[in-house]
């Protein structure tokens, strides 16, 4: 089976892609099999640039095919912020959710939108590379709610359904998540590319 390596070393990430993945045939690796391959410098000021630029780089490092995800979460009330700093907003999930709120705390429920957005970007080692990305709408909660999920998800409220992220199941997560639209797209890219059958 031809290999797919999925380069990320945030598990939470991992976890949804690999699971999105599992039917297609592929074998399936993420960066805890390359223990030795050295960290990208995210230096982009876009999620396609750093996508690209982690896509590129582990393809000629691991001689694969990668699929590479650059995600993160834009608030309008703080003019898009933190967007490609998401993961680096503070250094754990906990005190960048708290962060967040502090600097929430004043906004009215109006001006309280958001998206998270994530551009996958998948790449072979001879160079050929494409992109593909998805947003998803909702509001910064008040408060965290739920225990599902990764990142930002406990205080990501999607008014559709009366509940935050992290309430939602991986299924339901999946379905109408960022990653999820993007994942729909990098596959029929995959199957294209590699000529895989359709399922
Ligand atoms: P890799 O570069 O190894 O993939 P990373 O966590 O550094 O891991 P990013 O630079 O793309 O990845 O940062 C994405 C951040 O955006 C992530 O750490 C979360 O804080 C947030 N984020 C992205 N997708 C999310 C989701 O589905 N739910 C909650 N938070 C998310």
């Amino acid at each position: 089976m031809r290999k797919l390596v999925v380069a990320t070393r945030n598990l939470g990430k991992a976890r949804e892609i690999t699971e999105m993945l599992s039917d297609l045939p592929l074998d399936i690796v993420t960066l805890k099999d390359y223990p030795d391959a050295p960290e990208v410098e995210e230096t982009g000021s876009t999620f396609e640039e750093n996508a690209l630029a982690k896509a590129k780089t582990y393809a000629r490092l691991t001689g694969e095919w990668v699929l590479a995800d650059d995600s993160g979460l834009e608030v309008d009330a703080l003019n898009g912020a933190p967007g490609v700093y998401s993961s680096r907003f503070a250094a754990s999930d906990p005190g960048r959710i708290a962060k967040l709120l502090d600097l929430m705390k004043d906004v009215p429920e109006s001006r309280r939108t958001a998206r998270f957005r994530c551009v996958i970007a998948v790449a072979s080692p001879d160079g050929q590379i494409e992109t593909c990305e998805g947003t998803l709408e909702g509001l910064i909660a008040p408060e965290p709610k739920g225990s599902n999920g990764f990142g930002y998800d406990p205080v990501f409220y999607i008014p559709d359904l009366g509940k935050h992220v992290a309430e939602l199941t991986p299924e339901q997560k999946n379905a109408i998540s960022h990653r999820g639209e993007a994942l729909r797209k990098a596959k029929a890219i995959l199957r294209r590319k590699l000529g895989l059958s359709e399922e």
